[in-house]
C-alpha cells in the first residue's frame, strides 16, 4: 500500500515537472527566448551552488551523527593489537581522500556557477600551462607515495607468519556454503596435517590426516556456532575453503582474509579486549542504552546484547548472510574451561572405525590412561589391606590356549615396572576360565594361561620368587557365565597380592 502511494506520488511530480516545462515554453515564446533562458541559466547556476553547500554540510553531520556506530570510532577502537595501526591507516588516508572530497566538489560546482552563460562573457584560451600540470602532477605523486609507504609498513607489521619460538593458538576456519568448520588443536596445541586425499564427505570432510599423531587429539566443530578466543593471546587462523571463494572477516579485529579453496591463508591477529569489557565500553553511549529488540521494550538493552561477529566478506551464494557467526573472547582461564569441554573428533567419531588408521592397534595416549590405572589400582591395593586382589584387564589369550595375545604385552610391560619397584612383594598370578568345557580342561587351561603370564613377567626381569601362578578354572566366576558378556569377564587373570 506504502509502494502504491510512493509510486503515485512519483508520477505525479514527474507530470507536475513535464507541464512546467510546457508552461515556460509558452511563457518564453511570449516574452522572448534568449531572456528565459538567461534567467533559467542563472537560477540553474545558483542553485547547483545552494546543493553544494547543503550537500557538503549533509556529509559532514550524518558522519558526526553515526560517528559511534562506525568501527574506529567512538567505542569501536579496534579490539586487537595490531588493529589501531590500520585504524590509523584508515585515517590517514580518509584525511586525504576528504580533502580531495571537498576541493573537487566546490570546484565543480562553483565552476558550473562562476562560468554561466552571460552576456559580454570573454573567453580565456590557453593551450597549456607547465605550471599547472606541475602541480596536478606532484601533489597527487607525493601523496600517493605516502599513502603507499604507510601502507607497506603497517602491511608488513600485520602479516608476518609466526616464528616457532613464539606462543600462539591456532584454530583451522574452513568455509563452505553455507557455514564454517572451525578445528581447535586440542592438548598438544598443534593442528595436525590435512591432505585433500583423505577428504571423505562422509566421515572425513576436511581431510584431515589421522596418521598425523597431532591431529588425534583435534577437535572439529563443524558448523560451529561460535568461536571461543581466550583474550591477549596470539591467534593464528589457518583459512581454507571447500568449495568456492569466501573470507575470513572480523571486522572488530581488523582481521580480513579471503579462504580459498586448495590455497591455504592465514591470519594473525591478538585480541587485547573480552566481549565483556567490550561491552562495557558501549554501556557509555546513549546509542547502545536502547532495548535490542523494539518488540521487547524490557529485554536486554543493546550494549549487553552486544557480540564480535566472524561474518563471510564474499559474496558466495544465496545463503552468504547466513555465514555470521558469533565470535567470544573471554580470560584465559574462561577460555581453559571451555576448551576442557571438547572432545577430541577422532577419540569420538573415527577410533575403532574402518576410517581409523590405527584400528586394533593401542595408541600411545591409550596405553598411557591403562598404565595410568594399573598403577592406581595396583597402588591402592598395596596399601589397602583390604582389596588386594587386581583384576588385569588387558591381558587376554589366543582362544582356548595359554598362549598370550600381542595386546596384552604393555599391560604386562607396565605390571613387571611395578612389582620390580617393590623387591620384597610376593603375589599370585590366578586363571579363571568361563564354564564353556569341562571343568578339568578349565583348570589345566587356567593353571596353563596363569603360568604364562609367570614366564612373561620372569622375562621382563621380575624375579620368579616374587612369583606364584595358580589355576582356578571355573570354580570362581565374577559374573553370571548366561551371557556373552558375564563369560567374557569370568575369562580373566587376577593378581593377589600375598605378603608385601
Ligand atoms: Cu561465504
Amino acid at each position: 500500500m506504502n509502494f502504491l502511494v510512493l509510486f503515485l506520488i512519483i508520477l505525479l511530480l514527474i507530470v507536475i515537472v513535464i507541464q512546467l516545462g510546457r508552461v515556460r515554453d509558452l511563457t518564453s515564446r511570449i516574452r522572448g527566448e534568449e531572456r528565459v533562458a538567461r534567467q533559467n541559466n542563472n537560477r540553474t547556476a545558483m542553485s547547483l551552488v545552494v546543493f553544494m553547500v547543503v550537500f557538503l554540510i549533509l556529509c559532514v553531520v550524518s558522519a558526526l551523527y553515526y560517528k559511534d556506530s562506525m568501527l574506529g570510532y567512538g567505542p569501536h577502537g579496534a579490539a586487537s593489537a595490531h588493529g589501531g595501526s590500520i585504524d590509523s591507516l584508515f585515517n590517514v588516508t580518509l584525511f586525504f581522500t576528504g580533502i580531495v572530497f571537498v576541493v573537487t566538489h566546490i570546484a565543480l560546482f562553483w565552476f558550473s556557477y562562476k562560468y554561466r552563460e552571460r552576456d559580454n562573457a570573454e573567453v580565456n584560451y590557453f593551450v597549456h600551462s607547465t605550471q599547472l600540470e606541475m602541480i596536478w602532477t606532484a601533489i597527487p605523486a607525493i601523496v600517493m607515495c605516502f599513502l603507499v609507504v604507510k601502507g607497506l609498513v603497517v602491511w608488513n607489521d600485520v602479516m608476518p607468519d609466526v616464528s616457532p619460538e613464539e606462543s600462539y593458538l591456532e584454530i583451522g576456519a574452513t568455509g563452505y556454503q553455507f557455514a564454517w568448520d572451525i578445528r581447535y588443536p586440542g592438548p598438544d596445541g598443534i593442528l595436525g596435517e590435512k591432505n585433500f586425499r583423505k577428504i571423505d564427505m562422509a566421515v572425513n570432510p576436511l581431510g584431515l590426516d589421522f596418521e598425523d599423531e597431532n591431529t588425534l587429539d583435534d577437535i572439529v566443530l563443524s558448523g560451529a556456532d561460535k568461536i571461543v578466543l581466550p583474550v591477549n593471546t596470539q591467534i593464528r587462523v589457518a583459512i581454507s575453503s571447500k568449495d568456492v571463494l569466501h573470507n575470513f572477516y572480523l571486522p572488530h579485529f581488523r582481521v580480513k582474509m579471503d579462504a580459498i579453496p586448495g590455497l591455504p591463508t592465514y591470519f594473525i591477529f591478538t585480541p587485547i579486549t573480552t566481549t565483556e569489557e567490550y561491552r562495557q565500553k558501549l554501556k557509555d553511549y546513549p546509542e547502545y542504552q536502547v532495548p535490542a529488540d523494539p518488540d521487547e521494550p524490557d529485554g536486554p538493552q543493546r550494549w549487553e546484547a552486544f557480540n564480535y561477529e566472524l561474518a563471510c566478506a564474499e559474496l558466495c551464494g544465496k545463503g552468504h548472510y547466513s555465514m555470521r557467526r558469533i565470535v567470544e573472547v573471554v580470560t584465559p582461564e574462561e577460555y581453559a574451561e571451555w576448551a576442557a569441554g571438547l572432545k577430541s573428533t577422532y577419540k569420538t567419531s573415527i577410533r575403532g572405525t574402518d576410517a581409523d588408521p590405527f584400528k586394533g592397534d593401542l595408541l600411545g595416549y591409550e596405553k598411557a590412561a591403562r598404565a595410568k590405572e594399573l598403577t592406581a589400582s595396583f597402588n591402592a591395593a598395596f596399601e589397602d589391606d583390604g582389596a588386594n586382589i587386581i583384576n588385569l584387564e588387558h591381558v587376554f589369550f589366543k582362544t582356548g590356549s595359554a598362549e598370550l595375545d600381542e595386546k596384552s604385552f604393555a599391560e604386562l610391560d607396565n605390571l613387571s615396572g611395578l612389582l620390580k619397584s617393590k623387591p620384597s612383594i610376593k603375589v599370585e598370578l590366578g586363571g579363571h576360565t568361563d564354564n564353556t568345557g569341562d571343568d578339568q580342561s578349565n583348570l589345566v587351561l587356567s593353571e596353563n594361561r596363569a603360568g604364562s603370564v609367570l614366564e612373561y613377567l620372569v622375562s621382563k626381569g621380575v624375579s620368579s620368587t616374587n612369583l606364584v601362578s595358580k589355576g582356578y578354572g571355573e570354580t570362581s566366576p565374577r559374573e553370571t557365565n548366561d551371557t556373552e558378556e558375564g563369560r567374557a569377564l569370568n575369562r580373566r587373570t587376577e593378581l593377589k597380592i600375598l605378603s608385601k
